[in-house]
């Protein structure tokens, strides 16, 4: 059995950026429903002893869509944080050896996560050769298919920010940003340096 994660903040944490209206529809219902599903759809099967990561990486078709979103969701509430921080030492001269500055990183992730064409999701990741890039993914598509380990992600589905800023997704994206958690990257970006070939 798969369960919801509980938010790793209050409800109202991340108000005026996503307000707890947001979270308590995209977590409460969108996220729950997407573990409803992939337990039914895994009721009796192997699959359901598989952790959600390899269902992630292996599944197909309706069950990979319920599982990745079930992932993606749990990642997304950690990419947040009502905490100003910043990328560790690490991180920091990763950024500015591949994008020469945060700033820069952060127009190219905007650009991806505004320009997604649809449902889907943006994401700073370290490729297989321990490059950061920057992802964008369509409906509950995840980049670890391609061996990608994410760093951070932007949910860009209209669930997450329509009742905040209804079609308006770039002043989502901008809020996003206010609430970025370089902590959680920065702990991800040693987590995936730590398993890349030298
Ligand atoms: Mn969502």
């Amino acid at each position: 059995m798969f369960t919801l994660p509980e938010l790793p903040y209050s409800a109202d944490a991340l108000a005026p950026s996503i307000s707890a209206d947001t979270l308590a529809v995209h977590h409460g219902k969108h996220h729950a429903t997407y573990i409803a599903k992939l337990n039914d759809l895994v009721k009796g099967k192997p699959e359901a002893e598989m952790s959600l990561l390899e269902l992630v990486k292996t599944a197909e078709g309706g069950l990979f869509n319920q599982a990745a979103q079930s992932w993606n969701h749990e990642f997304y509430w950690h990419s947040l944080n009502p905490e100003s921080t910043k990328p560790e030492s690490a991180l920091a001269s990763a950024i500015e050896g591949r994008f020469g500055n945060q700033e820069k990183l952060q127009t190219e992730f905007s650009e991806a996560a505004i320009g997604q064409f649809g449902s889907g999701w943006a994401w700073l990741v370290v490729d297989s050769a321990g490059q950061l890039q920057i992802r964008k993914t369509s409906n509950a598509d995840n980049p670890v298919r391609n061996g990608d380990t994410p760093l951070l992600t932007c949910d860009v589905w209209e669930h997450a920010y329509y009742l905040d800023y209804k079609n308006q997704r770039p002043k989502y994206v901008e809020a996003w940003w206010k609430l970025a958690n370089w902590e959680f990257a920065s702990a991800n970006f040693d987590k995936a340096q730590a398993k890349t070939p030298a």
